[in-house]
C-alpha cells in the first residue's frame, strides 16, 4: 500500500524541533553485524551481517546479509534480506562482513564466503536497487588469495577508478575494472608496516592490523579504517595521499568496549554530518557471537583526524523529523519491544509476532496542527487485537485506538482506521498492541490524516520507507568529499614482502550471558615485538574478553576457549530489552 502525499515540510508547524536521539542498537528484531553504511538517494542504508540466534559449534553462525535503511538516522525501516551465501553456488556457509556500492545504475555487493571446496573468498553480487535482491554476478569467487579472504571494503576514486581492499591477516588490494566485477592485475598485498598500521599491543603480527577495513576519501585524503589490536579488537585508523598508500598510521577511534571481541567499522557522511558505524554485543543475550550494529555521529578534527568515539546507547541525533501524513511502514522502527519482521505478501516485510503489550516506537513525529485520524494495514489469522497510538512513552497519552478485526489470514489484508484526538505538534509515537493471547495480528503499515491541508511545498514519494519532513542531502558514501581534511604524506614504506601470512581468520571466543566476550589473536607470520597500546576502555558498561586462538586453527580450538553465549531465544531477548526500556521517558 502506498501514498503519494505533497508536502513534507511542515512550515505552519508551532512546535520547535527537538533532538531526538536514536536508540542504540539501532535494530533488536535481529543480531546484526558488520555493518556497512551507504548513502543513495536521501536515505542511509546500512548492510549488515545476521548471528543466527542458535550458534553452531558455539562460533560465527552467520547464513545470509541484511539491510536497513533511515532518511533520520533514528527511525530504521528493515528491508529483510537481500543476499544469503546459498545464493553463491560455489559457497558453502559463513555469510561474513560485505559492503555494497552503486555504480553503472546498479548495486554490487562485495561479500565473504566460505567455499565449498574450502577457504573463504570473496565473491560479488549484482542487484538494479539496493535492497535487492542480489545475485551472484559471476559465479564464481572474484578473489581468492587463500590467506584469509574476508571483511572486502569497496571505493570508486574522482578518476573512477575503483578499489576492493579486504583481508585478515594480510591487506589486499585490487583495482576493479569498470564493470566492477572483474579487476585487472593480481591482488596487491599492502606491506603492514607499524608506521603504516601501529603497534600491536603484543607479538604475535607486526603491526596491530586486524581486518575489517573501510577504505573511503575525504578532502584529498585516503582513510583506511580497521579492526586492531587482536583480540578484543579496537578500530584505528591510517590515512594517505594516495590509494594505494604509502599508510600513516593516525590512532584509536574507538577504543575496546561493548561486550563483544570483534567490532567492525563503516563511515559515512549524511545531512551534513558524520556517522561511525560499527557493533557491539549491547543487545539483550548479546555477546562474542551475537552482535548487534550501533551508530554514533562525531566530528571530524580540523586537521581531518578522527576525535575518539566512544559507544553509547544513545546513539545519533536525528536529522528533521518523520511526517505522519505519508505512509510509514510498520517495520520503520526506533525501538520496539516483542515484535519481529518477515516477508509482506504486499511486497517488503511487514511487522508480525505482535502479542499483547509489545510496540513499537517511531521517533521525533511531527503531528503538526494535528491529526484527526489513523488507518493500519493489518492481516489477522486469530481474533485479532488493538493498535493504542500513544504519545512519547508506551503508557504516554492515548490519542486514538484502532481495532483491528480477523481478517482470515495471517497475510490477508485490510485497512482499518480510528479517530486520533491530542495529537498535534512533535512526539515519539508508540503503537502499542494490545489483544487477547497469542499472536494478534501483522502489521504492514500506517499513517494519520491530518486536520489542516498540508502545505504545497516539497512533493515526495513516500515510497515504502519512512518519510520525512526535512530536507536531507545526498553524500557518497564512505567520507564526504566536503570537510577541511588538509592531506599529509603517508610516510615510507618499505617494498611490499611477499609474505607468506600464516593468516588467521578466525575466532574462538563468545559472549557470555548478555555480557561476556572472549577472544581471538592472530597467528601471521609477523615479526618484531611491538609495545601495546593501551586501549582506553571508559565509557561502556561492558567487559571485553581475552585473546583465545585464531580463526584458521581447527573449530575444536575453538570449544575451550568459548564460553557459552545464553541462547535466549528472541521473545526472551526482546522481553529483556522491553524492561531495559521500561523506565524510558521518551
Ligand atoms: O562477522 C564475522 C567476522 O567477524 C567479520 O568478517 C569480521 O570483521 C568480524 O567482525
Amino acid at each position: 500500500m502506498r501514498f503519494v502525499v505533497a508536502a513534507l515540510s511542515f512550515c505552519f508547524v508551532v512546535t520547535p524541533p527537538a533532538t531526538c536521539f536514536a536508540d542504540n542498537p539501532i535494530v533488536q528484531t535481529n543480531y546484526t553485524t558488520d555493518p556497512a553504511p551507504m548513502v543513495h538517494n536521501g536515505r542511509v542504508y546500512v548492510y549488515t551481517g545476521h548471528d543466527e540466534d542458535t550458534l553452531v559449534n558455539n562460533f560465527f553462525t552467520m547464513n545470509e546479509w541484511r539491510v536497513y535503511s533511515t532518511a533520520d538516522m533514528v527511525n530504521w525501516t528493515d528491508h529483510g534480506s537481500p543476499l544469503r551465501y546459498n545464493n553463491f553456488s560455489w559457497a558453502k556457509g559463513d555469510a561474513w562482513a560485505g559492503q555494497c556500492i552503486p555504480r553503472n545504475g546498479k548495486f554490487y555487493y562485495y561479500v565473504p564466503m566460505t567455499q565449498k571446496n574450502g577457504g573463504m573468498a570473496i565473491g560479488v553480487a549484482v542487484s538494479s536497487g539496493p535492497t535487492g535482491p542480489f545475485t551472484d554476478a559471476i559465479g564464481r569467487p572474484l578473489v581468492s588469495t587463500g590467506t584469509g579472504d574476508i571483511d572486502p571494503t569497496v571505493f570508486i576514486d574522482d578518476d573512477e577508478q575503483a578499489y576492493l581492499y579486504w583481508g585478515n591477516p594480510n591487506l589486499w588490494y585490487v583495482k576493479l575494472n569498470r564493470d566492477m566485477t572483474s579487476y585487472s592485475g593480481n591482488p596487491v598485498q599492502v606491506s603492514l608496516t607499524t608506521a603504516g598500521f601501529g603497534t600491536r599491543k603484543d607479538t604475535s603480527r607486526a603491526t596491530s592490523y586486524e581486518e575489517g577495513p573501510w577504505f573511503y576519501k575525504r578532502g584529498g585524503r585516503y582513510y583506511m579504517v580497521f579492526a586492531a589490536n587482536g583480540i578484543p579488537e579496537l578500530i584505528s585508523y591510517a590515512t594517505s595521499t594516495s590509494p594505494t598508500g604509502p599508510w600513516t598510521f593516525r590512532g584509536v577511534i574507538m577504543p575496546t568496549q561493548g561486550a563483544s571481541f570483534t567490532n567492525h567499522a563503516g563511515v559515512v557522511d549524511f545531512a551534513g554530518n558524520s556517522y561511525f558505524v560499527y557493533h557491539n554485543g549491547a543487545l539483550p543475550g548479546g555477546g562474542g557471537y551475537h552482535r548487534s550494529v550501533s551508530v554514533e555521529r562525531f566530528t571530524y578534527n580540523a586537521d581531518g583526524a578522527f576525535p575518539t568515539i566512544n559507544m553509547t546507547s544513545a546513539g545519533a541525533p536525528g536529522v528533521g523529523n518523520l511526517n505522519p501524513y505519508v505512509t510509514t511502514e510498520a517495520e520503520t522502527i526506533a525501538w520496539e519491544s516483542g515484535v519481529e519482521t518477515e516477508p509482506c505478501s504486499e511486497g517488503g516485510m511487514d511487522v508480525t509476532a505482535i502479542d499483547n503489550g509489545d510496540y513499537i516506537k517511531v521517533k521525533g513525529v511531527n503531528f503538526g496542527t494535528g491529526a484527526v485520524s489513523f488507518e493500519a494495514r493489518v492481516a489477522s489469522a486469530s481474533s485479532g487485537g488493538s493498535i493504542e497510538l500513544r504519545l512519547d512513552t508506551q503508557n504516554g497519552t492515548r490519542v486514538g485506538t484502532c481495532a483491528v478485526q480477523r481478517t482470515g489470514g495471517s497475510q490477508t489484508w485490510t485497512t482499518t482506521s480510528c479517530a486520533v484526538t491530542g495529537a498535534t505538534g512533535l512526539h515519539d509515537l508508540y503503537l502499542k498492541f494490545t489483544g487477547g493471547s497469542g499472536a494478534l495480528f501483522n502489521f504492514n503499515s500506517w499513517r494519520f490524516t491530518p486536520r489542516d491541508p498540508l502545505p504545497d511545498a516539497g512533493v515526495a514519494d513516500a515510497s515504502d520507507t519512512g518519510a520525512m519532513d526535512a530536507g536531507v542531502s545526498d553524500a557518497s558514501s564512505g567520507g564526504a568529499s566536503s570537510g577541511g581534511a588538509s592531506g599529509s604524506a603517508g610516510t615510507g614504506q618499505p617494498p611490499a614482502s611477499g609474505g607468506t601470512a600464516a593468516g588467521s581468520s578466525g575466532a574462538p571466543g563468545s559472549g557470555g550471558g548478555s555480557l561476556g566476550s572472549a577472544g581471538r589473536g592472530g597467528s601471521a607470520s609477523g615479526s618484531g615485538p611491538n609495545a601495546a597500546p593501551s586501549a582506553d576502555e571508559s565509557g561502556c558498561a561492558c567487559r571485553s574478553g581475552s585473546r583465545r586462538g585464531d580463526r584458521e586453527l581447527p573449530l575444536v580450538t575453538f570449544f575451550f576457549a568459548s564460553l557459552l553465549v545464553g541462547r535466549a531465544s528472541r521473545r526472551r531477548r526482546q522481553e529483556r530489552a522491553r524492561r531495559a526500556h521500561a523506565a524510558e521517558v521518551r
